[in-house]
């Protein structure tokens, strides 16, 4: 089972992500599965790392944030690099990998319709064949026209355990799910069905925040609102928009984006762990 490392170098702030990024593969173990995070180091592509290994990525200053169009140049010039979820889909697949854990995807940004900020993550749903459990998209972006492009794209949107599509630090989006499943053996199938299907995509696996763990949506959009102000009045564009508006949310809510976001990529661990022994045991 699939785990990425641009959470780990750009989505958290250390030694958090270095706590989470332990955890999260003691709790894939737990569940029957085993963990790969992927990165790139000295040009190579991992999948799997060593504690030290993990270690170096939440530490270093300046790792590489790596999506699909990035990760020949990481390759090729021999450098260390942090894999999105797009990269991370990619590798994924590359090893025969077919399920992959993160906390949420990228997607398409709030005024998108100026800048053409899209995130690759959604491209890469629709190319290649790996279920990604996430807790939704990050509700920084535009959630409406992310599930509307997903939708174009022939991807499959799986809320787990909800009617709603899910707002990452929050439980509910307003959105209703295209589909609803409530156990992992059914959500094997569906993966099984995709394959035998020829379906080139990969499946989107949405599963709430748990509740005790949630920001009130109302809450969050303040501080989303004023984060985004922010981002603009500093002038942050391109791959820096994602890690910059995850750190100002961090110190908007004083912290409780970070724990919030915690919970939610452990949660997903687990469901990814089920899901990939579901899929491996044939049933
Ligand atoms: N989810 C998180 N933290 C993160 C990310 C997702 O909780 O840091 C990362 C993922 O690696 C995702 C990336 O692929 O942000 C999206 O970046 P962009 O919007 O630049 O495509
Ligand atoms: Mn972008």
């Amino acid at each position: 089972m699939a785990l990425e490392t641009t959470i780990l170098s750009h989505g958290m702030p250390y030694p958090h992500n270095l706590a989470t990024a332990r955890d999260v593969e003691q709790i894939v173990r737990a569940h029957g599965a085993v963990p790969a995070t992927i990165a790139v180091l000295d040009g190579a592509i991992r999948v799997g790392l060593q504690d030290e290994e993990l270690t170096r990525l939440a530490t270093a200053q300046h790792v590489l944030k790596l999506s699909r169009a990035d990760l020949a140049y990481a390759l090729a010039t021999r450098r260390d690099g942090a894999t999105t979820v797009a990269a991370t889909m990619l590798c994924a697949h590359l090893a025969g990998i077919a399920v992959f854990a993160t906390g949420g995807i990228g997607g398409v940004h709030r005024g998108a319709e100026d800048t053409f900020d899209v995130s690759a993550d959604l491209h890469e749903l629709a190319r290649t064949p790996v279920a990604v459990i996430c807790a939704g998209a990050k509700a920084v972006l535009d959630l409406a026209k992310t599930f509307e492009l997903l939708e174009t794209l022939g991807v499959p949107v799986i809320a787990y355990g909800s009617d709603e599509l899910p707002a990452f630090w929050s439980r509910s989006s307003g959105l209703p799910a295209p589909m609803r499943f409530d156990d992992p053996t059914s959500v094997a199938r569906f993966i099984r069905t995709t394959r035998d299907l020829r379906l080139p995509c990969g499946t989107l696996v949405s599963q709430p925040i748990p509740q005790p763990d949630e920001i009130d949506r109302a809450t969050m959009n303040g501080y989303i609102e004023q984060a985004l102000d922010d981002s603009v009045r500093a002038g942050i564009t391109g791959k820096a928009v994602t890690p910059w508006l995850l750190d100002r949310l961090f110190t908007l809510s004083h912290g409780r984006s970070l724990d919030a976001n915690i919970a939610l990529v452990k949660n997903n661990a687990k469901l990814a762990a089920q899901i990939a022994c579901a899929l491996a045991s044939d049933t």
